[in-house]
């Protein structure tokens, strides 16, 4: 088994190995990949869909990503992406320290609901110490506290049709000519009811920051951190992704990078 999880792992380090090679700057997409028709953006989709075959084949649905230690907390969680949203929604509700915050769960449930920051905090918590990495290669460790994701799925009902959950957040990650785009970003079900899936509100023992997410961030430990969705406004249960973004279910995924960035 060991030896699998190594191949795996090798292969994928090889695919950022090699994407790596491509200027970057921040988070930001390849340029020609921007180009929704490129055949290069097609076949690194299909390697996509393969890869994500073969994670679910080796990987079981409850394998935990390593956990560390208070003493492996060397700095703080470097800030990454979007850090300080400036929408109208989001200035007011930080504007009260999230006191009127509503974090809405919808989609295909039996019953829609919505939760505020201390009812969230009121819940049965998680604490996890883990480490996050970037695609553009740096990683950081920290603690993690937050409401178990299947915690909630559990209280509205998921239906038996819907096969993802859909992140939408606050902050706009593009602005253009054709409007604003705000992150979204979306896990299947066995990541969503994974036990280190949480709906995380505090990190290192302190309330989450802005600059990390506040009031409420996702941490989806076996995946990178664009999987991480930052700034959480909606919880969205769907059967597929024909009405999210253009289509391939996450802000970084339309760009042409991988849907499923497990590590
Ligand atoms: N809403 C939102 N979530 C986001 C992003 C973002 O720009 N907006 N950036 C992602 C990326 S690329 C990373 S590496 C992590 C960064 O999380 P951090 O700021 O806590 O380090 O958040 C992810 N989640
Ligand atoms: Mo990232």
């Amino acid at each position: 088994m060991s030896k699998l999880v190594i191949s795996r792992r090798a292969l994928l380090r090889g695919g950022l190995a090699s994407a790596a090679a491509l200027p970057l700057s921040g988070c930001s997409a390849f340029d020609f990949l921007q180009d929704r028709d490129n055949a290069i953006r097609e076949f690194m989709i299909s390697i996509n869909r393969l890869t994500y075959r073969s994670h679910r084949l080796l990987l079981s649905p409850d394998q935990l990503a390593p956990e560390f230690t208070q003493a492996d907390i060397r700095q703080d969680q470097h800030p990454n992406g979007s850090i300080d949203p400036d929408t109208a929604d989001y200035l007011a509700l930080k504007e009260s320290s999230f006191a009127d915050y509503q974090l809405e769960v919808d989609g295909l449930v039996e019953r829609p609901a919505r939760f505020s920051l201390s009812t969230l905090q009121a819940m049965p918590s998680r604490t996890q110490i883990t480490r996050h990495d970037c695609v553009e290669g740096w990683s950081c460790i920290a603690k993690w506290q937050g409401v178990p994701l299947s915690q909630l799925l559990d209280q509205v009902g998921v239906k038996p049709e819907a096969r993802f959950v859909i992140f939408h957040c606050f902050d706009a990650i593009e602005r253009g000519l054709s409007g604003e785009i705000l992150y979204y970003e979306s896990i299947d079900l066995i990541d969503a009811r994974h036990p280190q899936t949480i709906l995380a509100y505090a990190m290192n023992d302190k309330p989450l920051p802005v600059a990390n997410g506040a009031p409420i961030r996702v941490r989806v430990e076996r995946q990178l951190g664009y999987k991480m969705a930052k700034y959480i406004r909606r919880i969205e249960l769907v059967s597929e992704f024909s009405q999210v973004g253009f289509g391939k279910g996450s802000y970084w995924a339309d760009q042409g990078y991988e849907w499923f960035a497990g590590i």
